[in-house]
């Protein structure tokens, strides 16, 4: 039996979506972030010695990272559903996209999410003006332009497809979804950007993605 390890409002989500999209049976063990700090609980370490979330057990296996975990699934079981046939350029797509999400688009996402934190939470009053400088700068020099070139990017390459592997939606689009999400919340994704946009709306309108989110439970990304 298929164990997702799944922390709310995380990653893990995907995981979730893709078993519903396959039509595979799993367990999932729920683990809840700290209130105070959103890190995972350190039961989570005993699955898996980085603690993080999605992780899955498979009969004897433990894998953690959620692109590994996609591929294994996917190649495993999903008799060549979602991934696009070997050698094809939809084939390279799907493998440029898969390790995006997490190579290129998640970093800047996250520094976004920090040096927010940065400046707009707790400290004693003298650190403030300080620390809100460098998080502006950090900010407006390099996190901000950034994310302004993904997205644009990601808009540009939606033009070509309605998916990001090429006309069918394929695993790299469940992988693709984590990273698009947090951009809506946090990084300014709107309607603006009418292809990224169309994306989210047509991915969250999947049975498999609303019978995923009944299995997982409340899913609301960070700001
Ligand atoms: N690149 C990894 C990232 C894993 C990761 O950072 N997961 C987050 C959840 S979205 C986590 O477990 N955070 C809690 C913590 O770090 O304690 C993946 O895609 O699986």
């Amino acid at each position: 039996m298929i164990i997702v390890h799944h922390l709310n409002n995380s990653r893990s989500q995907r995981i979730l979506w893709l078993l519903e999209e396959l039509g595979l049976p799993y367990e999932v063990k729920r683990y809840e972030r700290d209130a105070q700090t959103m890190l995972a609980p350190p039961e989570l370490r005993s699955v898996h010695p980085l603690g993080k979330s999605p992780v899955i057990t498979d009969g004897g296996q433990t894998l953690a990272e959620s692109g590994a975990i996609i591929e294994y699934l996917a190649g495993k079981y999903g008799a060549g559903k979602l991934v696009p046939a070997d050698g094809t350029p939809e084939r390279m797509r799907y493998t440029y996209w898969m390790h995006f999400a997490e190579g290129s688009m998640m970093p800047p996402l996250l520094l976004k999410l920090i040096f927010d934190r940065i400046e707009t939470g707790p400290m004693p009053f003298f650190a403030k003006p300080i620390a809100r400088g460098i998080a502006g700068k950090v900010k407006g020099a390099m996190v901000l332009p950034n994310l302004e070139r993904l997205l644009n990017f990601m808009e540009g390459e939606l033009a070509k497809s309605e998916w990001f592997a090429g006309p069918q939606f394929s695993a790299a689009d469940i992988q693709m979804s984590f990273p698009l999400e947090a951009a809506s919340m946090r990084a300014g994704l709107n309607e603006s950007r009418p292809k990224l946009w169309a994306f989210l709306k047509n991915i969250h309108a999947r049975p498999a993605y609303q019978r995923a989110l009944e299995k997982g439970g409340k899913y609301e990304l960070l700001r």
